[in-house]
């Protein structure tokens, strides 16, 4: 069995790897740019990007091996329907979700701010979730998708760590899935929250899963033993 060093201890990759994901979650202008629904909401979004060239490096090697690749969008319908007002008015934003601002209506899908950055745009034949809620299970096709393609380990990246990330992977780890957060390809407007949800992530045994950088996942992936393995 092939295994990944991480924290607390290593993690064990599936006897297959077409039973890995790569999760990317939320990567979209409306939280890494300015004019965008993070910054909206008072946050200093340049704290982000540092994570984009470490995920692209973790994304084209899924992609070279033909693994699978999850990106999860936050957005809502353009009537809103699917925002609550307890989403809509929380932290009194300079623009609400739905107003318009200089990358177009915030958080709303097919609005240019709320597209995927260009460094990071889904291929054709990779999973798209749209996502109204924190977490990529709620009103979305992703037990349905994951369990269709028998996929039972789950690679985490993306941002917030502490918000759609953290929030994904804890139900992620309730519906019984393998779950690991990779520590240079996850971002948050407070980094010590970042750190903070890799502790909380790993401490008690791996309450909710590992933590690892992307160097050991992409060693694993490189190795003859992943290859006979794909
Ligand atoms: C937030 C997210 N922070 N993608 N969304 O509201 O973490």
């Amino acid at each position: 069995m092939l295994t990944l060093p991480a924290l607390p201890y290593d993690y064990p990759l599936p006897a297959s790897l077409n039973s890995l994901a790569l999760v990317i979650i939320d990567m979209q202008r409306d939280f890494l740019e300015s004019g965008g629904f993070g910054e909206a909401l008072g946050n200093d979004v340049s704290h982000l990007r540092a994570i984009v060239p470490a995920l692209q490096q973790l994304l084209a090697a899924f992609r070279e091996r033909g693994l699978t690749v999850i990106h999860t969008l936050e957005c809502h319908q353009p009537d809103l329907e699917d925002c609550p007002p307890s989403k809509r008015d929380r932290g009194n934003p300079s623009l609400k979700i739905g107003d318009t601002g200089p990358m177009g209506r915030i958080l709303v899908r097919g609005e240019p701010g709320n597209d995927i950055i260009p460094e990071l745009q889904p291929h054709p034949g990779e999973m798209v979730i749209h996502k109204p809620g924190k977490g990529a299970f709620y009103h979305t096709r992703m037990q349905e998708f994951l369990q269709e393609r028998h996929i039972t380990h789950l690679l985490f990246t993306g941002v917030t760590t502490e918000v759609c990330v953290q929030t994904t992977m804890r139900e992620a780890n309730d519906r019984g899935y393998e779950c690991l957060l990779v520590e240079d390809c996850t971002a948050s407007y407070f980094p010590e929250f970042k750190q903070a949800t890799l502790e909380m992530v790993r401490a008690q045994g791996g309450i909710v899963g590992w933590t690892a950088p992307s160097s050991v996942i992409l060693a694993a992936l490189a190795t003859p033993a992943a290859a006979a393995q794909a």
